[in-house]
């Protein structure tokens, strides 16, 4: 997957699941299902902690050919040298990370306005997160759900790989795509699922297989 061309699931590992599953097992299984995209996002561990489970996933992501993006930090992200990084809009601006990460890393920005999606898109960002884009129960989701409306509108401002975030369900990967996402971000239809890899399965069979990996 090229940077310019970063499209399909983006599968959020977040450490509130890892009570109840293995992130390690669920980044491999996603990979064999087809997947290619992985952030990890860790907002309570020390950064010692932090560090050393991205890492791992970081590992794991090298050996099944995925790009792993770090939640947050700049400096993790370098430290266990992550494809790249994800700023929300209350993290580092964007033209001290990319001072920080240097020209080559991806950087992908959180964005729920159209004000702010035009922002990234001048200051240089790789991607973009729109959202939240359905109601959802991951308890962070604190802002109004843009709706697939909400996703058309912004369609016209960015050139970037917007991936829609928020609420999205295999149910509802068509419509999505079909408002001009070129990919989604998902968390709970997969960690909360009966089949994590029924789910993941489905999800991937809206888009056509991965493309050749960042690396190659
Ligand atoms: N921002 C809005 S929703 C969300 C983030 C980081 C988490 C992912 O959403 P979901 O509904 O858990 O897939
Ligand atoms: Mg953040």
């Amino acid at each position: 997957m090229s940077r310019s061309s970063l499209s399909g699931v983006y599968l959020l590992l977040d450490e509130q699941w890892a009570s109840r599953h293995n992130l390690s097992a669920v980044l491999e299984l996603a990979a064999g299902c087809g997947i290619r995209l992985f952030q990890y996002r860790n907002k309570t561990g020390s950064p010692r902690e932090v560090f050393a489970k991205a890492k791992e996933l970081r590992e794991v992501a090298a050996r099944t050919n995925s790009v792993f993006i770090v939640n947050d930090r700049c400096d993790l992200a370098l430290a266990v040298e992550a494809d790249g990084v994800h700023l929300g809009q209350d993290d580092l601006p964007l033209e001290l990370a990319r001072g920080i990460m240097g020209r080559h890393k991806i950087i992908g920005i959180s964005t729920h306005r159209p004000e702010e999606v035009s922002q990234a898109t001048q200051g240089g960002a790789d991607y973009i997160g729109y959202g939240p884009l359905f109601p959802t129960t991951t308890k962070e989701a604190h802002e109004t759900p843009v709706g697939l409306a909400g996703l058309r509108e912004i369609r016209s401002l960015t050139r970037l790989p917007v991936f829609a975030i928020g609420g999205i369900t295999p149910d509802s990967v068509e419509e999505v795509v079909a408002s001009g996402a070129n990919g989604m971000a998902v968390a709970s239809a997969v960690f909360n699922a009966s089949s994590i890899e029924q789910t993941l399965r489905d999800l991937v069979s809206y888009f056509p297989e991965p493309s050749s990996p960042l690396h190659e």
